[in-house]
């Protein structure tokens, strides 16, 4: 595994996750002998970095939680829902179509479109639109290596994802909550930007379906929603291609998507988040807190019209 630069956080801060298992274990005994206050107390003693919002820590959110409440509609709309309805989910054999305005179409089977010995670890904070984030140590590549060996042609200006249509493996798209197959995009520069990762696992396991597998977009700098899951094709266009939640919800939802503290949603403020595993609210950053690597991209551009 790899180690790059621009991973947010070390690993000798990643705490290993048998040990993540031993504080949940220790705050679940102590609610269960003392009640709520004292898993209040408990919290306090087991997480003395987590006691105000300065000494707020990044911490990668446990593996339980991140692999028990996530947004997957393909597996019905609850959080809880995709652990429970994809389970049995099968992602072999798997193909993924890269096409569109490209030198180099063509049909990968999985195994051949994944070189293991690219896969590096990359720990990013990752913020749902609905103001709860994680912190997620992801494996993967980045997209541009991908979008290199396609050779896009100039006219290429956006790259559209789009998740497997099969209702018969994905019970939700039996339900209209979503025109499907879900579709998402990034402009070229988005795309071939080195914080932007096609990830094959978390925790240093493969990706249990709940979360994406086989293959699932991952940017950390906007709202979950952009981070399609379930990936069969990888589309070079000219145009700006509509998008899942754009399309569903116009008036809520735009093409870029970029995480802003500043500008609301419409029905709910984006100005703080909750961490998953946390009492205390904390502020939500802009571009989630990678505005360093990435704002330069939106010189000239409105943030305001980023959402
Ligand atoms: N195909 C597909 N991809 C999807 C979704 C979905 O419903 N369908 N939900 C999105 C949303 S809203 C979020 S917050 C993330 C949550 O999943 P994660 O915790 O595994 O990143 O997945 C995103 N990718
Ligand atoms: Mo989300």
């Amino acid at each position: 595994m790899r180690k790059k630069p621009w991973d947010s956080i070390p690993s000798s801060e990643i705490t290993p996750e048998g040990v993540y298992k031993n504080r949940r274990d220790f705050l679940r005994t102590a609610a269960a002998i003392g009640g709520g206050a004292a898993l209040l107390g408990a919290g306090a003693l087991a997480w003395p970095r987590r006691g105000s919002a300065s000494q707020q820590s990044d911490e990668p959110t446990p593996f339980e939680d991140v692999t028990t409440f996530n947004n997957f509609y393909e597996f019905g709309t609850g959080k809880e829902d995709p652990a429970r309805n994809a389970k049995n989910f099968k992602t072999t054999p798997w193909t993924i179509k890269v096409d569109g305005l490209v030198g180099k179409p063509a049909d990968y089977a999985l195994e051949d479109f994944i070189k293991p010995s690219k896969l590096e670890e990359r720990v990013y904070r990752m913020r749902c639109v609905e103001a709860w984030s994680m912190v997620i140590p992801w494996q993967g590549f980045p997209l541009s290596d991908v979008l290199k060996r396609a050779e896009p042609l100039s006219s290429g200006k956006f790259v559209e994802f789009t998740t497997l249509h099969d209702p018969a493996r994905m019970p939700g798209q039996r339900f209209p909550a979503l025109r499907w197959p879900y579709v998402e995009a990034l402009r070229m520069d988005e795309a071939m930007h080195p914080l932007t990762i096609l990830s094959t696992g978390l925790y240093n396991k493969t990706l249990l379906p709940q979360n994406g597998a086989p293959l699932r977009l991952v940017i950390p700098w906007k709202y979950g929603f952009k981070g399609i899951k379930s990936i069969v094709r990888i589309r070079v266009h000219d145009t700006m291609p509509m998008t899942a939640w754009w399309r569903q919800n116009p008036d809520e939802y735009g093409f870029f998507a970029n995480v802003n503290p500043e500008v609301d949603h419409p029905r709910w403020s984006q100005a703080s988040e909750r961490r998953i595993g946390e009492f205390r609210r904390r502020p939500t950053l802009p571009f989630n807190g990678y505005a360093a690597q990435v704002a330069s991209m939106y010189a000239g551009m409105d943030p305001r019209t980023l959402y």
